[in-house]
C-alpha cells in the first residue's frame, strides 16, 4: 500500500500497477468526502430502485450495483475531479481517455454460505481482451468503507494482468488475495487483472465506487453524454466533459460532420 502523502507515491503506484497489476493508494478521500459519498450512494440507490424497479434489478443478477449514479446525484461528478485520479489516468491511458463506467456499490451482507453466485463475485476481467500488452483500460475503485476480509474486500489475483491464457478457477482460488484497505483508499488496477467481489458476511453494507477509464476510441458501457443530456454536460468542467465523452461523440448527419473545427463533435487528437 502507498499513501498520497509519500513523495513519489504515483511513480511507486505505477510501478506496482505494471508489475502486480494493481496497487492500493491510501489517504485519497477525507472523512467529509466519505460521509458525503455514503449519503449520495443511498440517495442514488433509492432513485434507481424508483426508476428501474426492484424486480428488474434483482433479475439482472447483480448485487447492490448502482449504475449511472451521476444521473441521480451530482455529487458523483466530483470523483472525476480528484487530482490523484487524474494523475493516474494521465500516466496510464492518457489525458484523452474516457470514462467507460462509474458504478456505485452497496454490497449487502449475507449469512455465511448464502451469498448468491453472480458475475461480480466470479473471477473476471473488466477489459476481457489481450492486446499484446497494450494498456487500454484501467480501474480506479474507491473503498468508501474500509475493505476487510469479512465485508467483501475485492479479491485480486496478483500478476494475472495482460495474459493471453485464461487460468482455471483452482489457480484463482489459490492465488487470490483480498485487497484490504482503509476507507478513502483507491484500488487502481489494470482492467485485464482477474478479480472478483469478496463475500460480505460482516452484518453491514460495504460501500464502494468503481471507475473504469479507457483509451478514447473504445465504446463506453453507457453513452454518458446521451444519458445525462447536453444541458448538464455543458455546465461541467472541461476535463469532466471530456471524460464523459463530449469530445468523442459520433456525428449523426452531414451538417454535424461539416462543422468548423471548434464546433465539431470529435476533437482532433482524441484517438
Ligand atoms: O465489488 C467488488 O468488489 C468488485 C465488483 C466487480 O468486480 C465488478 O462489478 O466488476
Amino acid at each position: 500500500m502507498v499513501s498520497i502523502h509519500e513523495k513519489g507515491w504515483s511513480s511507486e503506484a505505477l510501478r506496482r500497477l505494471q508489475s502486480a497489476g494493481y496497487c492500493i493508494v491510501q489517504d485519497v478521500l477525507d472523512s467529509d468526502f466519505l460521509d458525503a459519498s455514503r449519503s449520495a450512494l443511498y440517495r442514488a440507490q433509492e432513485a434507481i430502485v424508483g426508476e428501474v424497479g426492484r424486480e428488474r434489478l434483482q433479475g439482472a443478477g447483480e448485487i447492490g450495483t448502482l449504475r449511472l449514479p451521476m444521473k441521480f446525484d451530482p455529487f458523483f461528478y466530483r470523483f472525476l475531479e480528484i487530482p490523484e485520479v487524474l494523475e493516474i489516468v494521465d500516466a496510464t491511458v492518457g489525458p484523452t481517455s474516457i470514462l467507460h463506467l462509474q458504478n456505485g456499490f452497496i454490497l449487502p451482507s449475507f449469512d455465511a454460505g448464502a451469498t448468491p453466485h453472480v458475475f461480480q463475485n466470479k473471477f473476471h476481467r473488466d477489459f476481457p481482451r489481450y492486446m499484446g500488452g497494450y494498456l487500454a483500460s484501467i480501474n480506479v475503485f474507491f473503498a468508501i468503507d474500509a475493505f476487510t476480509e469479512t465485508n467483501g474486500a475485492t479479491l485480486v489475483v496478483p500478476g494475472s494482468h495482460q495474459k493471453e491464457e485464461v487460468p482455471g478457477i483452482e489457480e484463482f482460488e489459490a492465488r487470490a488475495v483480498p485487497a484490504t484497505a482503509p476507507a478513502g483508499a483507491m484500488l487502481i488496477f489494470d482492467s485485464t487483472l482477474w478479480h472478483a467481489a469478496g463475500k460480505n458476511v460482516s452484518g453491514r453494507d460495504r460501500l464502494a465506487i468503481n471507475h473504469q477509464f479507457t483509451r478514447s476510441f473504445f465504446k463506453q458501457q453507457i453513452d454518458y453524454v446521451r444519458a445525462l443530456g447536453e444541458e448538464r454536460i455543458v455546465a461541467l468542467p472541461e476535463r469532466t466533459q471530456q471524460l464523459l465523452g463530449w469530445y468523442t461523440r459520433v456525428v449523426t448527419s452531414l451538417d454535424e460532420y461539416y462543422q468548423p473545427a471548434e464546433r465539431r463533435l470529435y476533437r482532433a487528437g482524441q484517438g
